[in-house]
């Protein structure tokens, strides 16, 4: 399987995790965003959002981070990291839905304006995405303040991409004490070899 990402995207990072920790071979081709290669036309053919990551499957080609994780956990059978029994999936779906809509787009904000804007980053920007923060953590402090993992005591999908987020925020130097829960899952999920193996460098 070839898989096209960028070792610092974190949606690249996330589908990456999940390969490692459910031992799916890949080979992983860089597609420098920085030099513009997400709108080679070879690229844009294969995803034509020009962003990372895609993967292309023995010809079977697909886009958009959570759906390679879903894919890829059903075609492996990996029903520890994505449940086939319908209250534990949808639990599953809930998180991944979360994460892409409350806290991927907040963190996603921070990142860019912080590191990847160079000189245009928007502090404004920052401000805002910090106040929306402080209204979603406290949603995953109260699930982690319960359980392990987000979705019980074992780590799903969920998991490999809300722990994304959490390091782009962590490379920010976003502060977490406020939830001591978090920070404890994170350290817990950092120790992962996935964690590292996919960690940019
Ligand atoms: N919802 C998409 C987001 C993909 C995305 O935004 N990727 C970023 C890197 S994190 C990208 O490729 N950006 C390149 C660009 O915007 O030019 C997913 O989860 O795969």
């Amino acid at each position: 399987m070839k898989f096209y990402g960028h070792p610092y995207s974190n949606a690249s990072r996330r589908a990456q995790m999940f390969c490692e920790e459910a031992g799916i071979p890949y080979t992983f081709i860089t597609v420098d965003l920085m030099k513009g290669e997400q709108y080679q036309p070879e690229y844009l053919a294969l995803n034509p959002n020009a962003k990372v990551p895609t993967i292309d499957d023995d010809g079977f080609v697909l886009w958009e981070s959570q759906a390679i994780m879903r894919y890829l956990a059903d075609k492996h059978k990996a029903s520890k990291w994505y449940p086939t029994e319908p209250k534990a999936r949808a639990i599953v779906e809930q998180w991944l839905d979360w994460n892409h809509t409350r806290l991927g787009p907040e963190a996603g904000k921070i990142m860019f304006n912080t590191h990847f804007a160079g000189d245009n980053g928007n502090s404004q920007a920052i401000e805002d995405a910090k106040k929306w923060l402080i209204k979603i953590l406290p949603v995953l402090e109260s699930v982690l303040g319960r359980q392990t993992y987000i979705c019980g005591d074992q780590p799903t999908l969920a998991d490999l991409a809300v722990v994304t987020n959490l390091a782009y925020l962590e490379m920010c130097q976003y502060d977490l004490s406020s939830y001591p829960a978090v920070t404890k899952w994170f350290g817990t999920m950092k120790r992962r070899p996935s964690f590292a193996k996919t960690a940019p460098n």
